[in-house]
Parts: structure tokens; sequence; C-alpha cells
């Protein structure tokens, strides 16, 4: 009975585990959400530049960059644990005004779902600008939880 007790507690524990915990150390957390943010940046910097006019404008190109873009959107949030400021951008309101950094969060989430989605029916005005709210809401985030140095 007694062990029954300890199992049931035990996973408890393992399903009420913060995402983060998957992480051994913090400074692996932050590798995995600025890796996450390298590639999406490289991503959204196509998708920028082709419709800049930069480089030519592929359609199937900036679907795959976009689908990329929206998949990664939803990585880097688990790998936020608790006041993970070393060696990173990352300001403490982070962890302070959480509810407003979730927000901007599931936006972004839901407007790269968006831009993947018009950026696969290949319409170009549409891809700018569902393109354009993606990128005030990166700004958005920045220029709240993000350090310039
Ligand atoms: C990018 C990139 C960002 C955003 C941001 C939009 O391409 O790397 O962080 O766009 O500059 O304002």
């Amino acid at each position: 009975m007694k062990r029954y007790v300890w199992g049931v507690l035990a996973l408890v524990a393992l399903l009420s585990a913060p995402a983060y915990a998957q992480f051994a150390k913090v400074a692996d957390a932050v590798d995995y959400r600025q890796s996450v943010f390298v590639v999406m940046s490289h991503q959204f910097g196509l998708i920028s530049a082709a419709l800049k006019g930069e480089r030519p404008y592929a359609a199937p190109e900036i679907a795959s960059s976009a689908a990329l873009v929206a998949e990664l959107a939803k990585l880097p949030w688990e790998a936020f644990p608790p006041n993970s400021t070393a060696d990173s951008h990352a300001k403490p309101e982070i962890w302070k005004d959480t509810a407003k950094f979730k927000d901007l969060q599931d936006k972004l989430i839901a407007q790269t779902d968006k831009l993947a989605a018009v950026a696969k029916d290949g319409d170009q005005a549409a891809v700018k600008s569902a393109f354009g709210d993606v990128g005030k809401t990166c700004k958005d985030c920045h220029d709240a939880f993000r350090s310039k140095h």
C-alpha cells in the first residue's frame, strides 16, 4: 500500500514538473531557446529579403520558411527557467510580467500559423500583411523583454 502511495506521488510529481525541468542545466535551456531563435530569425529573414525584393520571391520557398517559423515559434517558451538571465538577453521582467510574456507567445504562435497558411496559398500581398503582424509582435516582445546588450 505504501509503495502504491509513493508510486502515485512520484507520477503526480513527474506529470506536474515544469517543462523546463527537462534541461539538466540552466545553460542548456538558454542554448536551446537561443538556437531556436537563431534559426527562426534566419528563416524569417529569408521571407523579409524576398518581400523587399532583395532575393527572388519563390512561393514554395517562402511557404517552407513560413512553415518552419510557425513550428519554431512554438518551441522556445518551455526553455525559460526562472530568472535565467545569465549569458542571455532575457530581462528579469519575463518572470515578473508573466501574463504579458505569455500573451505575446500566444500572439506569435497564432500570427506565425496565419503566415504559414497564407504562404501556402501563395498570395504575396497576404504574406506581406501577415509578415508585418509577426514582425510587430517580435518587436513588442523584444522591447519589453529582451535587453539590447
Ligand atoms: C527579424 C528578427 C527579429 C525580428 C524583429 C522584427 O528578422 O531577427 O528579431 O525580425 O526585428 O521587428
